[in-house]
């Protein structure tokens, strides 16, 4: 199976100014891009395989050694951008709302939440992911190197944020924390929403 990049479905410049239009071209054309490409090339070297990305992420002990590390960090970079272009998309809530929003607040309220995204996105020394993940019924933040996934936590991600210096370096530089404060400006609450329906 072939995969391919998928439209960002904006602009690039739609999440300006808290996430410029060329990180956003770079980060989507080149870097989602390469995954992509790498990912193929893998899984060309076994034309047997027929489960899903999903699948193989969940379980990396079912995919033969010597892609294994590929479909990891290929795959699990296909998957994560994936989900954070949406995640992102412009228009929806810019608050959390329905049952998100009673669940986060009763896990002490939006900006609790943004204290834990960010401080396990600023925490993740090197590059990765900070999430909000629902596992077992329960929502949790929590970290992940490189390009690992929720999914082989066993978990279904509600939020996601790259916290890898291509996600920010052009504006930010150095400043990640500056990085994560800016970046809750353009989250779609009502994606997220969704997101949270179908994971529990
Ligand atoms: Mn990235």
């Amino acid at each position: 199976m072939k995969y391919e990049l998928p439209a960002l479905g904006y602009d690039f410049a739609a999440l300006e100014p808290h996430i410029d239009a060329q990180t956003m071209q770079i980060h989507h054309g080149k870097h989602h891009q390469a995954y992509v490409n790498n990912l193929n090339a893998a899984l060309e070297k076994h034309p047997e395989i027929t489960m899903p990305l999903e699948q193989m992420l969940h379980d990396l002990s079912a995919v033969p050694e010597d892609i294994r590390g590929a479909v990891r960090n290929n795959g699990g970079g296909h998957y994560n951008h994936a989900f954070f272009w949406k995640i992102m998309a412009p228009g929806g809530s810019n608050q959390p709302v329905g049952e998100l929003k009673t669940a986060i607040d009763a896990m002490g309220g939006l900006e609790s939440l943004k204290e834990k995204v960010n401080a396990a996105g600023v925490g993740r020394f090197g590059s990765g992911w900070a999430w909000l993940i629902v596992k077992d019924g329960a929502l949790s933040v929590v970290s992940t190197a490189n390009q690992d996934t929720p999914l082989e936590l066993g978990a279904k991600a509600i939020l996601g944020v790259d916290v890898w210096e291509h996600a920010y370096y052009l504006k930010y530089q150095n400043l990640r924390p500056k990085y994560l404060e800016a970046w809750w400006n353009v989250v779609n609450w009502d994606v997220l929403e969704a997101n949270y329906k179908s994971a529990k």
